[in-house]
């Protein structure tokens, strides 16, 4: 029987040297040259999304009725959960457990976010932790903002994700049957959760479908698409390296905020197993850990893993670039910036 209840305090099963540079980019083979073969069905759905989500947007702020505003931030805040607390942290990292409850809740959540099928997300999101910013990482960022924001969902797939794929165990979410359950309906499930029902809870309460559409579906869904996409783009570009300094995705609160905490993209990026996805346990910018801290305290989730400060310190002053909050090049005492030096040779002068 797992553990009820709250997990142990540190997990310390996975080492830290094990991620050491597993992120650093390797050219591509020259016989695998990129070629754009643009997927035009997809262009043509999101420049209407994106059109649609404008004027849902428009609405949001002049026509809808107040109480059909608060069931859009609801939903925001489901289907975000849904990827964040479900699809990333529960399913393509394992950071924790769930019982079968909270698993269905988190489908369905999902469901409502229309990113696919679990079982295809926690699949290209495996490729891109083990072949981050290489061709065989769906959403590569050295390929620049808009490729790896929208432009790899309009574009057919680099040769070499399907060649490595094999690389990647999924026998452990193809055991779950609400995961199977969810691939399997995934054309009734999506258009219902993400769609039908959104359009349709709101008219209960007086409001016009029309509205209830735009804003309560498409604006919501084309909203959270967006911030979620910003972790691809912007959490690998803009922002400081604390923990490992020779990997490209960064620390950026601004996205931590949106996107329920998953923008301390070079913590997760070093120590993808932890649950919190962030170094520090504050709840404002981490609306993920919150809900899985609260299901633990349920018992709905359990074995919740994360890293000791004693080996995110050691790993800081080893590979960090010196922004760290506390052992960062400005604030650390004199006998820290001499160890620091060791591994920052760069940051002496
Ligand atoms: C969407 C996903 O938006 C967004 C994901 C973002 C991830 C963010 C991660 C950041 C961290 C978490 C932060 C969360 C923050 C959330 C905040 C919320 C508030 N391995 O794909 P196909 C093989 S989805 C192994 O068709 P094409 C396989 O055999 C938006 N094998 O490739 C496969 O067949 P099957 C809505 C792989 O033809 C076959 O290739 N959805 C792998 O090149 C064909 O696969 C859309 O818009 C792999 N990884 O087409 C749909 N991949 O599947 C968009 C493929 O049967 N997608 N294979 O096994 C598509 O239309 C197509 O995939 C395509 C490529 C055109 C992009
Ligand atoms: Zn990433
Ligand atoms: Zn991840």
């Amino acid at each position: 029987m797992p553990p009820q209840g709250h997990p142990p305090a540190w997990v310390l099963d996975e080492s830290d040297a094990a991620t050491e540079g597993k992120d650093a980019p390797t050219p591509a083979p020259e016989a695998e040259k990129r070629k754009l073969q643009i997927v035009w069905r997809n262009v043509t759905l999101f420049v209407f999304l994106h059109i649609g989500a404008l004027y849902g947007g428009y609405l949001f702020f002049t026509r809808a009725m107040w109480i059909t505003k608060i069931f859009t931030v609801f939903l925001y805040i489901c289907s975000g959960l849904g990827i964040t607390a479900g699809a990333h942290r529960l399913w393509a990292h394992k950071s924790y457990k769930a019982r079968l409850p909270l698993r269905i809740l988190l489908t369905m959540f999902n469901t409502l976010a229309f990113q696919d099928s679990v079982l295809d997300w926690a699949r290209d999101h495996r490729m891109h932790h083990k072949y981050s910013e290489t061709d065989a990482d769906p959403h590569n960022a050295t390929r620049g903002f808009f490729f790896s924001h929208v432009g790899w969902l309009l574009v057919r797939k680099h040769p070499q994700i399907k060649a490595k794929g094999h690389t990647i165990d999924m026998s452990d979410l193809l055991a779950d049957p609400v995961l199977r359950f969810q691939k399997k309906y995934y054309l009734t499930l999506m258009p219902l959760f993400c769609f039908i029902l959104p359009s349709y809870i709101p008219t209960l309460w007086g409001e016009s479908l029309w509205n209830a559409y735009f804003v309560c579906a498409i604006f919501r869904y084309c909203y959270v698409l967006n911030v979620t996409w910003l972790v691809n783009s912007a959490a690998h570009k803009w922002g400081d390296k604390p923990y490992d300094k020779n990997i490209n995705p960064v620390e950026t609160k601004p996205v931590s905020l949106v996107v329920f905490g998953e923008g301390f993209h070079n913590y997760h990026h070093t120590f993808p197993w932890d649950y919190k996805t962030a170094e520090l346990g504050g709840y404002t910018l981490n609306l993920s850990k919150l809900f899985i801290d609260t299901m633990s305290k349920i018992g709905w989730a359990y074995d919740l893993k994360s890293v000791s400060p004693d080996i995110v310190e050691k790993r800081v002053k080893r590979t960090g670039d010196g922004s760290h909050h506390v052992w960062g090049w400005d604030d650390a005492p004199a006998e820290q910036k001499v160890a620091a030096t060791i591994v920052n040779p760069e940051k002496t002068e």
